[in-house]
């Protein structure tokens, strides 16, 4: 057990170094890299410190419990993965705030009456392997553990390749139900990742649908020199209609998002014209599916790949559905936080996975600057400390 309270913002101070990438700013924290186990061995000793068991399961998820693991447990935790060039505190501020919040409850003098579970879920940006909420999906059997094993990184490492190189076995990847089933409640504290919260700390209510596909363009590499304007098939033309044609189709839907962040050509030199392209779309859509904002946007895809004389392919990568957190666990939140907003998000998170699970809930912890997946993403050391606190004490009322 440690002697001093170590709270939130110094846990966090000791990981600032961890990940840091220096061509893109930000982090860029990876499955089965090694800023991942960095940050994994440092859970594994600051959960010790704290009296502690960890644990690996099946899929990579990292549990330290308090007490014996059993049914009806209270867990709380986040991710310690990032998106390229991501912010400090997109995951992190969740699992350091449930290690402070343990000790503040150790500190406390508080006996847990039920199992108590930090967690650290494996990759759920997808920032690597493209899935997000990896290592949540393959838990509750949402993701297929065969897919899982054949998602494959921009070098084309498979996820099974990645795990075996870090000694894990990937046959293992699957569902675990019995794991699952000590679940009794989750509740997930995150950086809030938008302008929606102008108080220390939110609970969160919902989380919108959205969903990832991959859309590949296809048509001749050639020569940018020599070859013709009218000789072309270049696929960078239609990806960049269809960059265009996303802003367009979510500007027709009330406060829906579609963004293209990422667009791979093939071979990608500055004297080649691209015999493909890969871009991906990512859809959030507050009321509804994602559904009709996709089909509009393939459908300029489709138009602007035949002006072209190129093909078009569409994959779906994952797809979120709207989740709406459990109203009885929101309740006892806000009991526990008093006068805490509520507020949805448009981000995913693990606990949208676990709530078709189990009851499940969010604490929001303000962002001064409203961005995120971005070096700029902040969170000031008061509010910091003040979720922490809060997290203890909604830990107590659902743990006593
Ligand atoms: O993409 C998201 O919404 C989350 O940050 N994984
Ligand atoms: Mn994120
Ligand atoms: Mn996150």
């Amino acid at each position: 057990m440690s002697t001093g309270h170590v709270g939130t913002v110094e846990l966090l101070a000791g990981i600032a170094g961890v990940g840091r990438d220096r061509a893109r700013g930000g982090y860029s924290r990876h499955l089965a890299t090694p800023a991942e186990s960095d940050l994994r061995d440092w859970f594994a000793e600051q959960a010790g410190r704290r009296g502690l068991d960890v644990e690996t399961d099946r899929n990579g998820n990292v549990w330290a419990w308090w007490g014996t693991p059993g049914p009806d447990a209270v867990v709380t935790g986040s991710h310690l993965d990032s998106v390229p060039g991501g912010g400090a505190f997109d995951g992190p501020l969740g699992v350091a705030s449930a290690l402070a919040a343990v000790e503040d409850l150790v500190a406390r003098g508080f006996a847990p009456a039920r199992p108590l579970a930090v967690v650290v879920f494996a990759e759920e940006e997808g920032g690597r392997f493209g899935v997000p909420c990896l290592g949540s999906r393959l838990l509750t059997g949402d993701l297929d553990a065969d897919r899982a094993r054949g998602l494959r990184d921009a070098d084309g490492v498979s996820l099974a390749e990645a795990l075996t190189a870090r000694g894990d076995d990937p046959s293992a990847l699957g569902p675990d139900p019995e794991r699952l089933a000590r679940v009794g409640r989750f509740v997930e504290l995150h950086v809030e990742q938008g302008r929606a919260l102008d108080a220390p700390v939110g609970i969160g209510s919902a989380v919108v649908a959205h969903g990832r596909w991959r859309l590949t363009f296809t048509g001749q590499g050639n020569h940018a020199g020599t070859t013709a304007l009218t000789d072309r098939r270049d696929p960078m033309i239609p990806a960049a209609a269809t960059v265009l044609a996303a802003r367009r189709a979510a500007a027709r839907v009330a406060d829906a998002r579609a963004t293209v962040g990422r667009l791979v050509p093939n071979p990608g030199g500055t004297n080649v014209i691209a015999s493909s392209v890969d871009l991906w779309l990512d859809v959030r859509i507050p009321a509804g599916e994602p559904g009709p904002v996709v089909e509009d946007v393939l459908g300029a895809a489709r138009a602007a790949a035949d002006a072209e004389g190129c093909t078009v392919e569409l994959g779906r990568e994952s797809l979120s559905p709207a989740v709406a957190f459990d109203d009885a666990l929101a309740a006892r939140l806000a009991a526990a936080v008093p006068g805490a907003p509520t507020l949805a998000t448009a981000a995913g998170h693990d606990a949208g996975v676990l709530a078709a699970h189990a009851p499940a809930g969010m604490l929001h912890v303000r962002n001064p600057t409203g961005i995120s997946h971005a070096p700029q993403e902040h969170a000031e050391d008061d509010d910091v400390s003040h979720g922490a606190r809060a997290l203890a004490d909604v830990l107590a009322e659902l743990a006593r």
